[in-house]
């Protein structure tokens, strides 16, 4: 228990073990090959970048050897795989991640500084590759890593978007937004499949043919198609052993200019077709504010879930030759309502390709997909406008209007059919012109349906899917979500988990749940000390990181609130803005108090088009400016909003982080996993019992968590009484300083009515009720202070923590809908 102390947690790995000099000189070797020949350049000439690419490449190499036995494997065994249809995959980097997986760090850490090289300084170049927008494509991200883990054959199935989430800047105060180019490099992860490539229709008609037998029988004939190219990215397991496919669709037109156009002269027309056909893959999110954003967004769904669906139709066919044994062979999970439409496909490939009568193609159809939802927010649950659907899925919408048609009639014959019933089950929705509720048809094309948490799970059983719920009782279940421990443990901190292997061995990683074994530490002295220096060596990383990037000098030793995540009404950053404007005048007004050195670090992105989450933005940023340059403050307190926040930023700040701001509204956050990644690296939560918050407070125990607020049940009759924030904020003279101060301009001098807007909104309309829940916050953050100040007793806590996480590893998760919802077996890692 006298190892070293890592002086510097942005330091190498510290993993104790000295490479062997021949694999370093090996690894050395091959970095050098690809810098020549993959790369064309010569030591003295190589740009970091180039350095990064030959590295990748001579790890893919290995991941390579690997990936090709895992899919010859698979073929041989003739196993069930797993396809998980998601829009987002929220990746980041991926040249830490695979060394790490490949077990392969410390030699190239060694053999690239024998070059002269920083390891480090490669990983920075990268670019972090932002497929998606937050939770939930990160747990795409995670679960793809679980899943080589624990050697399921699995493929995960997407969009290579040419521009990710979009860059963003703050400047003066507010969010703009930049195209984001991860690949103006290229990428040397993936590799392009020119081989795959299936043609995805759109609109055109339906012409009814008569079979032989009298049947009749209908045929899409669309008119017009698009190409889905695939390119594959290998996703290491832990330990390397096995591999699997990320799969990503670009659209391309099926000619890519028009000849006879160009040559008479009209150089643009002529690329008309292709620049059409590009746009499907060219944004992640398009906005959809117009008929013609939500048109491209349809586009972008039915192209990667028809790409997809052809491409493992075509797999089923060639290895097992009977598509009646489709689910046997094949578990299909919807990453939320976003990929809905596969349903639909799979009826139209079974119905109208393979000739499988009605009911039996609806049987495969169930028994193969199954779904996962992750919010209940009613206007996250995508409805589509039924003209719209016509007009580009027209065969869909027939065949979504059948399945509508048997559906009503089974439910029409229950004892309570009434007219509103049915309504609510339709797959119509018809309150407001009529439109394609597409979680209605990812509910009933599944077999299995699950939440995010066990609050989650059971809410979506008494709100969004009650109706569904009661016609089949027990399809919602609950998978509540994981993290994967090889990133945001061991990547994101590694001095940390060479301690902690120290007390629990090195199969930590293996097997999260031997982190039990810490829990005694809890009261050793010299391990909390070595503990509490690994976080403050994080935290000065972290300061110099706050330092460059937006120039704001941090203390170490004061406490590092966090809240990164999202922008969002219901995430409630306004609710600690508040507890933040609040305290700066306490401390300005009684000085001579003893106040604890804190620090808000604010990140996440709003979306563009989101005025008031953008407002928040500017809000937090102009409380920063005015608090930061405070003389009586005394930097006792300081306000930053770091940029651009995404995975590789998460990464940094976690391990650095004392409090994790977990405050959304009861009921309102599906699961959350920043909250899980936090209390894995030690920090305490502050929060509300939403999401797997309940569940986090259930492993960790009351005295190592601070809960507050409002419950879900509770916020629900809160609401039904009336939403107005009036009687809060009278009843709160802190509340009504802080709402005062910042509604007059005290942080806007330039334009004093600025916030109006959102003092107005929580004075009058708090939906998300901030002012009924800010006494107990600001209640509870004098406990976190008061705790704070027992040293020993917060790093006991954050001990406790630490050690009661296991369970949230995404192996768990995964095993979990492995063996519940998808019935295929998983092996341990390393251990095939
Ligand atoms: C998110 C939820 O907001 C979050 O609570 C959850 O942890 C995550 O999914 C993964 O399940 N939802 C989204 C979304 O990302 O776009 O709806």
């Amino acid at each position: 228990a006298d190892a070293p102390l890592v002086a510097d947690a942005a330091a190498p790995a510290a993993t104790g073990q000295v490479p062997a000099a021949a694999e370093v000189a090996e690894i050395r070797d091959r970095i050098l090959e690809k810098l020549k020949h993959s790369v064309s350049k010569s030591v003295g000439s190589a740009t970091p970048h180039d350095w990064f690419i030959a590295t990748a490449l001579s790890v893919r190499d290995k991941i390579v050897e690997s990936w090709l036995t895992s899919i010859d494997t698979a073929k041989k065994t003739g196993r069930k795989r797993v396809y998980y249809l998601s829009l987002e995959f929220l990746i980041g980097r991926l040249l830490i991640d695979a060394l790490t997986n490949m077990e392969l760090i410390d030699q190239t850490r060694a053999a690239l500084a024998e070059l002269g090289v920083d390891l480090e300084a490669l990983r920075e170049v990268e670019p972090d590759a932002a497929l998606g927008n937050g939770g939930l494509g990160r747990l795409a991200a995670c679960f793809m890593e679980s899943m080589a883990t624990l050697s399921i054959a699995a493929y995960g199935y997407g969009i290579r978007y040419d521009h990710g989430l979009f860059r963003q800047r703050i400047k003066d105060g507010r969010q703009l937004e930049y195209p984001e180019d991860w690949l103006s490099y290229g990428n040397p992860w993936e590799f392009q499949r020119p081989e795959l490539v299936y043609g995805v229709g759109f609109s055109g008609h339906i012409e009814t043919q008569t079979l032989p037998d009298g049947e009749l029988k209908q045929v899409w004939m669309p008119g017009e198609t698009v190409q889905a190219l695939a390119y594959d990215t290998p996703i290491a397991g832990w330990r390397g052993a096995h591999i699997n496919t990320l799969r990503l669709w670009a659209a391309r037109a099926a000619d890519p200019l028009r000849l006879d156009k160009f040559n008479s002269g009209d150089h643009v027309g002529a690329l008309m077709d292709q620049v059409r056909a590009e746009s499907i893959s060219k944004v992640l999110y398009p906005g959809d504010t117009s008929p013609a954003g939500q048109e491209l967004r349809l586009r972008q769904e039915y192209f990667f879930a028809s790409a997809s669906l052809q491409d493992l139709v075509r797999r089923h066919m060639s290895l097992f030759g009977d598509i009646k044994t489709l689910a046997d062979k094949a578990a299909i999970q919807l990453n939320d309502t976003h990929p809905a439409i596969a349903v639909a496909e799979l009826m139209h490939i079974l119905v109208d390709r393979y000739d499988i009568p009605w009911n039996k193609s609806w049987a495969i159809t169930k028994a193969t997909f199954s779904y996962t939802n992750h919010t209940l927010l009613p206007e996250a649950l995508e409805t589509w406008p039924v003209p719209l659907m016509e007009r580009l899925l027209p065969r869909h919408m027939q065949i979504i209007y059948l399945i509508n048609a048997l559906h009503l009639e089974k439910v029409g014959k229950g004892p309570d059919a009434s007219g509103a019933r049915l309504a609510a089950l339709s797959l119509i929705d018809e309150s407001h012109g009529r439109r394609v509720r597409m979680g209605h048809l990812a509910f009933l094309g599944s077999h299995k349906v699950n939440g995010v948490s066990a609050l989650h799970s059971d809410l979506m059983k008494t709100t969004v899917f009650r109706d569904l719920e009661s016609v089949e009782p027990g399809k919602i279940t609950n998978k509540t979500n994981g993290i994967t421990f090889r990133r945001w443990l061991k990547e994101a901190n590694p001095s940390l988990t060479s301690l902690l292997t120290e007390v629990v061995g090195d199969t930590l990683l293996d097997d999260a749940t031997i982190l039990e074994k810490v829990a005694p530490y809890a009261d050793d002295s010299a391990f909390t000390e070595r503990y509490a220096a690994i976080r403050r060596a994080n935290k000065v990383a972290l300061s110099a990181l706050v330092r460059d990037r937006i120039g704001v000098k941090l203390d170490p030793d004061a406490l590092f609130d966090v809240h990164i995540k999202r922008i969002h009404e219901y995430k409630r950053q306004i609710l600690n803005i508040l507890e933040t404007v609040a305290i700066f005048e306490e401390i300005r007004a009684q000085s001579f108090r003893e106040w604890i050195p804190r620090v808000k670090i604010f990140a996440g992105k709003a979306a563009a088009s989101y005025t008031t989450a953008k407002l928040i933005i500017q809000l937090a940023n102009d409380v920063g400016k005015v608090v930061n340059s405070d003389p009586t403050v005394r930097g006792l307190l300081k306000v930053v909003f770091l940029p651009n926040y995404n995975v590789s930023l998460a990464e940094r700040i976690i391990p650095a982080a004392d409090l994790s701001e977990q405050i959304s509204t009861a009921g309102m956050e599906a699961s959350g996993t920043g909250n899980m990644k936090f209390a894995l690296n030690g920090a305490l939560t502050i929060g509300t019992l939403d999401g797997a918050n309940v569940e986090i407070l259930e492993k960790v125990g009351a005295p190592n968590i601070f809960i507050f607020g409002l419950t879900a049940d509770q916020v629900e009759a809160k609401r039904t009484q009336g939403i107005s924030g009036q009687e809060a904020i009278a009843r709160s003279q802190r509340l009504s300083e802080a709402l005062e101060s910042i509604a007059s301009g005290v942080f806007s001098p330039e334009q004093p009515d600025r916030y109006r807007p959102l003092v107005d909104a929580l004075t009058y309309n708090d939906f998300f009720l901030v002012t009924a829940d800010f006494d107990s916050y600001y209640n509870t953050q004098r406990d976190v202070f008061k705790r704070w100040r027992d040293k020993k007793s917060w790093w006991r806590s954050a001990v406790i923590n630490t050690s009661n996480m296991g369970w949230f590893s995404s192996d768990r998760t995964i095993t979990e809908y492995a063996q519940e919802i998808w019935n295929v077996p998983t092996t341990p890692p390393g251990r095939n």
